[in-house]
């Protein structure tokens, strides 16, 4: 039976949600809107089936197809970033945070990383997060005048803890990352390095960010960011122990049976990210931050860093108004039709719940085939948005032209 006869409620908000993201412009950093092909493979009979285990050593029968499919994913996985092993099956990026580490250290082990408000992830070390229950998380900083990594300042904690781990790669950090300079500093105290890329994996396949290999010994990511896939996690690596244990800590360690509807949605998109209309895109989703960010400055905010070299930027609100939150800023946004959301600036004195800083990212709104030239609408757009965020009319009228403006930039279809 259709949804639409089975359960109409349902049917009604998927139908609801999807006007909603059609009529307004995603701005949030780490989303993106995948191919009607990733969602027919996520949303496929391979739903039903069991197949803990890997190829070709499953625990089910009836396991044929899907050992063809994680296959095509593993070796797809590897042939995007050029490297050894692919564990395709970690439900999500925490999850594949996790098991990396699990494969890495021991319970109790330290770990340094960059922390949460300072552009980090919550699994990289939040006290809530496994990973600081598990582990012994301490923080390198990021310079406070340049607003870049202080690798000073990652040098004389890995020196001070002797780390079993170094981790890098953000949530909210706008500049390259230099993976070379986190291998010497780790090479030098005896520490294995990691890099989460989730944010930038898209970049680092299109060729707009250097790669994290030969550098990180593991490599994590999810595959719906820039990677443009379903929510998912991927671990990546170069050595054969690792890859063993890593195995072992996604399957039986953290996980059962594995989502294989994902799995194939990854395949798809992995071989969508190998061909050169996605290299395009990527170097359109890096044009256009730029872009967004000088349209921006032009109009008094202050961003991060001074800029961005990668597919998202941090705007601190306070040089405009120094009454401005993030919070009322990103809720301004939504009712006039930009999907934004609120997030900590550098030492910002203001809760995680309030915050001085809004995130952009264009992944998404590059999808959607704008470029560079539109971003001067959009920054216009966000600007007037905050000028008359008391005024609700105002933002239902701005909402209005934002539904116009995407009118012209339809969905994957
Ligand atoms: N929560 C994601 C983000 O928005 O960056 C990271 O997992």
């Amino acid at each position: 039976m259709k949804l639409s006869q089975s359960d109409p409620q349902i049917f009604q908000l998927i139908q609801k949600e999807e006007k909603r993201q059609a009529s307004t412009l995603e701005l949030i950093a780490s989303e993106n809107h995948v191919s009607p092909a990733v969602m027919e493979a996520a949303g496929s009979c391979l739903t039903n089936k069991y197949a803990e285990g890997y190829p070709a050593a499953r625990y089910y029968q009836g396991c044929g197809n899907y050992d063809e499919i994680e296959t095509l994913a593993i070796e797809r996985a590897k042939e995007m970033f050029s490297c050894k092993f692919a564990n395709v099956q970690p439900h999500s990026g925490a999850s594949a945070n996790l098991a990396a580490f699990w494969a890495m250290m021991q319970p109790g082990d330290t770990f340094i990383s960059l922390n949460l408000a300072s552009g980090g992830h919550l699994s990289h070390g939040m006290k809530l997060n496994a990973s600081a229950k598990f582990y012994q998380p301490a923080h390198y900083e990021l310079d406070p005048k340049t607003e870049l990594i202080d690798f000073d300042s990652v040098r004389a904690k890995a020196r001070e803890l002797k780390p079993k781990m170094i981790l890098c790669g953000y949530s909210a950090y706008p500049r390259i990352i230099d993976f070379k300079k986190f291998r010497e500093i780790a090479d030098e105290v005896g520490a294995l390095l990691m890099a989460d890329i989730a944010h930038i994996a898209g970049l680092v396949v299109g060729g707009e960010h250097p790669s994290p290999f030969p550098y990180a010994h593991v490599v994590t990511t999810t595959t719906h960011k820039t990677l443009r896939g379903p929510r998912g996690g991927l671990i990546l690596t170069n050595d054969e122990e690792l890859a063993k244990q890593i195995n072992r800590a996604v399957f039986p360690g953290l996980q059962g049976g594995p989502l294989m509807h994902i799995i194939a949605a990854k395949a798809v998109a992995f071989g969508e990210a190998l061909k050169p209309e996605y290299k395009a895109y990527i170097q359109q989703v890096v044009k256009n931050a730029k872009a967004l960010a000088e349209a921006l400055k032009a109009r008094g905010y202050r961003l991060v860093s001074g800029g961005t070299d990668n597919h998202l930027m941090l705007l601190d609100l306070r040089a405009k108004d120094p009454d401005l939150t993030g919070a009322e800023v990103a809720l301004a946004l939504e009712k006039g039709g930009i999907v934004a959301n609120m997030n900590g600036i550098p030492n910002d004195p203001r809760p995680p719940k309030v915050t001085s800083g809004i995130r952009l990212g264009t992944p998404a709104i590059t999808t959607r085939g704008l470029k560079e030239a539109d971003m001067a609408t959009v920054a216009d757009i966000i600007d007037r948005v905050i000028g008359a965020r008391k005024d609700d009319a105002a933002l239902a009228k701005i909402r209005e032209e934002v539904a116009a403006l995407c009118e012209r930039f339809p969905m994957p279809h």
